[in-house]
């Protein structure tokens, strides 16, 4: 079955006490049991429950993965990869991911003994530099967050496969409509499905997916262990969203195109981050690694932070907010919001600038969209022509005297 039909059937039969078509949201803790031993493959929800059975069976189903596992958050999702880590290992990341990752990976992982290397997050040799013995594990986000870099998940998975090493692509950005890491090679995806699975901006949520069956137990037990679950309601949320993923997702990535040609071409505009753009230097990677471009486009602007405050002040559809993924049209200034937890220096260093701005670009009208990011880019405009004038007429009383 093509991935749509997936989208909608994978997991998700009739139920089969009642005949329901749409998946029943099993809202129980616990299940009776007939005997010793003896129940119906149900015991607890913290280890099992049938509406979270439906959307891991789904989520695999759409990464081309033997194995999910949903999460009460992406950082839960990331925790239990990162829990198959024993001190003394070496994990190595691009250097442009989201602000989260990077803070579990210093402030629990490093003090608990696991060393980490960042590298530049297109450079595949880099990757192969950085490769030591002790090396277990690569974390990708492709494409980046916030610069919206690719990585060649195949070759930075051959390079790791020669020593043995895991790797891991984040999938957040890309969605499985646009990219299936595990076809490419990698041994793990992980989502935040808070993004674009859901797509609709209410609940928090993640999923690991793998055909690695040593991998899945070993995060299996921990999910149980550690309990970071989703509830029944939002496992059904999450299910529900899936379901237009496909339709969603290639609107995204028209509204994004649309939205990112009009910022090329803006005076008040420095760069623009889009991997759908030519003139972005992973183009023709995106071409071959991506079914689309995506709903994410940033921008660096061609002025002050205060020219950015000015901007955001005036949207009047893009809503100020962290996440990403949903209906809805958001822009995040990263350097306050979703990457303040990286230390300021490290983060002009990787080019997450005080005038970059994100927008996760929804799937309203297009040309609403465009109106707005025009109009309050005019009154950026308009402030400065207010500025100047005040300084003219200032410098003209001065003259004056
Ligand atoms: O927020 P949560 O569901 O726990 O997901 C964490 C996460 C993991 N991976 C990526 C690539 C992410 O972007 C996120 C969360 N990101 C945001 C909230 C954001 O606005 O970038």
């Amino acid at each position: 079955m093509d991935f749509a039909t997936r989208a909608i059937h994978a997991g998700q039969d009739a139920d089969p006490s009642t005949g329901a078509t749409i998946t029943p949201i099993f809202q129980t803790s616990t299940y009776t049991q007939q005997g010793l031993g003896d129940n119906k493959g149900f015991e607890y929800s913290r280890t099992h429950n049938p509406t979270r059975t439906a959307l891991e069976t789904c989520l695999a189903s759409l990464e081309n993965a033997r194995y999910g596992l949903a999460f009460s958050s992406g950082m839960a999702a990331t925790s239990a990869v990162l829990s198959v880590l024993r001190p003394g290992q070496h994990v190595i990341a691009g250097d442009d991911l989201y602000g989260g990752t990077y803070r579990i990976f210093e402030r629990v992982l490093r003090p608990m003994g696991v060393d980490f290397t960042y590298v530049p997050a297109g450079d595949v040799a880099a990757y192969a530099a950085a490769m030591r013995p002790e090396t277990r594990m690569i974390w990708l986000e492709t494409p980046t967050n916030p610069l919206l870099s690719l990585v060649d998940i195949r070759a930075v998975a051959d390079e790791a496969h020669k020593r043995g090493i895991t790797v891991v692509v984040d999938n957040t950005f890309a969605s499985p409509y646009l990219q299936k890491p595990l076809d490419l090679g990698a041994d793990v995806v992980t989502h935040s499905t808070t993004k674009y699975l859901n797509g609709h901006s209410d609940v928090i949520g993640g999923a690991v997916l793998t055909s690695d069956e040593q991998l899945y137990q070993e995060m299996k037990f921990y999910q149980n262990a550690a309990g970071g679950v989703p509830s029944p309601f939002d496992s059904w949320l999450v299910l529900r969203g899936v379901k237009t993923l496909a339709v969603r997702m290639r609107q995204h990535c028209e509204n994004a195109m649309r939205v990112a040609e009009f910022l090329s071409g803006h005076p008040l505009v420095r760069t623009v981050y889009y991997p759908g753009l030519a003139s972005h230097p992973d183009h023709e990677l995106a071409q071959r690694q991506m079914a689309g471009f995506g709903g994410m486009v940033s921008f660096a602007f061609e002025g002050t932070r205060e020219d950015v405050d000015t901007f955001v002040r005036h949207l009047r559809l893009f809503a100020l907010a962290e996440s990403l993924g949903g209906v809805e049209s958001l822009c995040c200034h990263p350097a306050s919001m979703t990457h303040g937890s990286i230390p300021a220096e490290e983060r002009e260093k990787r080019g997450v600038t005080d005038t970059l701005l994100r927008l996760s670009v929804g799937i309203e009208d297009a040309d609403d969209l465009i109106a707005d990011l025009d109009q309050a880019l005019a009154s950026v405009a308009a402030k400065h022509a207010a500025a100047s004038s005040e300084r003219e007429k200032a410098g003209a009383a001065t003259g004056a005297r």
